[in-house]
């Protein structure tokens, strides 16, 4: 349950988004338990290869990876990592000084602690709570760490803008300071259709999931969006190497959000969510102003998706 302070401030969020001339709600309104739950059925999808693509490059070379990250290191995952990829570097990593995963949920960091402790019980899990967009603590470990090493997989750094990732990358920069590196997954520019099936996938799970953000606010923020007069529309906006992903209204409209109201005209747009795609030139250049220069880059044989490890400079 959110605090109240919390509640009203993303009201305020919410509200002002719907304000602007182009109206747009953060994709975090994405993740209630049913929004986690569809991301967790897209990443399933045969036409959401980022997931196949990242997993098939962790099983392939967990070993060179934990070759660079070296013994001791301190692991921190930026999002709660319950995932396969972050058992299969866990299970390669030579004795972590601790594995610390970062997320906003602390529901949800409990429940991963829990699931591993279970499975690496010699491993100390230090989760911490706190949205890591914004600076946070490191706990203290007790077995004192050779470097920090953070580990953002699943191109989750496409969905920030291009200056909101910049800004991201350099406050990682300041978590893995001197001596320490990042091992992070980015998807790469590909063929249009490729790209456009991933987010416009057959079984209707990924409309599902962007329609659910409206559900999510009806149920949290006392509006009254009707799910059947929106509809989900995904595009490439080739410009700007970036998926583009909106709720299209179907037709005029006023919906209730608290206590404001907001009105639509046929076929005006929320604008939910950017998924950027990367040249490996572009993402060097990004990282290499945040201060961090790309070591080592490993891509699945159609080559659709990196993952790299980049070191502090
Ligand atoms: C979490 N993130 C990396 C996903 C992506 O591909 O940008 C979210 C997503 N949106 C639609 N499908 C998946």
């Amino acid at each position: 349950m959110l605090d109240k302070v919390q509640h009203y401030r993303a009201l305020d969020e919410i509200h002002a988004g719907l304000s602007k001339r182009k109206k747009r709600i953060s994709p975090k309104y994405f993740y209630d338990e049913r929004g986690s739950q569809l991301f967790d059925d897209i990443t399933r999808l045969p036409e959401y290869y980022l997931t196949n693509a990242e997993l098939t490059i962790m099983r392939k070379h967990v070993d060179e990876m934990t070759k660079l990250i070296g013994p001791r290191a301190n692991i921190i995952e930026l999002g709660a990592g319950s995932g396969l990829k972050t058992r299969i570097l866990l299970g390669h990593v030579k004795e972590p000084a601790a594995y610390v995963p970062v997320d906003i949920s602390a529901a949800h960091l409990e429940q991963t602690a829990r699931a591993l402790r279970g499975d690496f019980p010699d491993l100390d899990v230090m989760p911490v709570a706190a949205d890591f967009s914004q600076p946070f603590d490191l706990p203290q470990t007790e077995t004192p760490a050779v470097r920090n090493v953070v580990y953002f997989p699943g191109s989750t750094i496409g969905n920030f803008k291009n200056g909101d990732a910049m800004d991201l990358l350099e406050q990682v920069h300041s978590i893995a300071s001197e001596g320490g590196g990042l091992l992070i997954g980015a998807d790469l520019q590909k063929d249009v259709d490729v790209i456009e099936r991933a987010y416009n996938d057959s079984a209707g799970v990924t409309a599902e999931f962007n329609l659910n953000m409206l559900r999510h606010l009806n149920e949290v923020y006392e509006a009254d969006f009707d799910l059947d007069s929106f509809r989900h529309k995904a595009h490439y906006k080739e410009s700007k190497g970036r998926i583009e992903m909106r709720l299209v209204s179907e037709r005029e409209q006023t919906v209730n959000v608290g206590d404001r109201a907001f009105d639509f005209e046929k076929d005006e747009a929320i604008l939910t969510e950017y998924s950027h795609k990367y040249t490996l030139e572009g993402f060097a250049a990004m990282a290499g102003v945040a201060g961090f220069s790309v070591k080592q880059v490993w891509l699945d044989p159609d080559r659709l998706f990196s993952v790299q490890y980049c070191v502090v400079v």
